[in-house]
């Protein structure tokens, strides 16, 4: 079975408890249960982390390397600011879906630039938690066909 790691970053905790106009209802457990059954279906093993360090979310990507098969991640607002996880992911050896919740490019100009992109395989943004699913998807069949197409 394929595993798979579903990192989130800061304040995502924080999920389903403020701001439900920006990031909905649903909570982290929520989205963390419902990964792995949809991992599940896809006959993918599926364990999460949050943290609210940068330090602890590079240690996860570094010790991913020959554990994990993938990486789906929303580093939150580390998105736009750091070169270290992008240095991480870049050394990682594993495939990385970035996921963010709200559309990232609709909001304010500093949220368009992603640290994480050119690392990733693709990104997924604006579809709530249907993203993490969306990103479970691209990942199986990225690591089934190749790039899929
Ligand atoms: O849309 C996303 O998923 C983001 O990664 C969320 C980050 C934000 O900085 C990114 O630009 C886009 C913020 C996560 C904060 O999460 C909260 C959730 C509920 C309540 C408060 C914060």
């Amino acid at each position: 079975m394929q595993k798979i790691l579903v990192l989130n970053g800061p304040n995502l905790n924080l999920l389903g408890t403020r701001q439900p106009e920006v990031y909905g209802t649903t909570t982290l457990k929520m989205v963390e249960d419902m990964c792995a059954a949809h991992g599940q279906s896809l006959g993918l093993q599926v364990s999460h982390l949050q943290s609210n360090h940068e330090g602890v979310l590079i240690d996860a990507i570094h010790a991913a390397r020959g554990v994990h098969d993938g990486i789906v991640l929303n580093a939150g607002a580390f998105t736009h600011t750091s070169v270290a996880l992008m240095d991480a992911i870049a050394s990682a050896e594993v495939p990385v879906v970035e996921v963010h919740l709200s559309n990232i490019h609709a909001r304010e100009a500093f949220r368009h630039h992603s640290y994480i992109a050119p690392v990733a395989i693709g990104q997924i943004c604006g579809f709530g938690a249907l993203g993490y699913k969306m990103a479970l998807d691209a990942l199986a069949v990225h690591l089934s066909e190749g790039d899929g197409s």
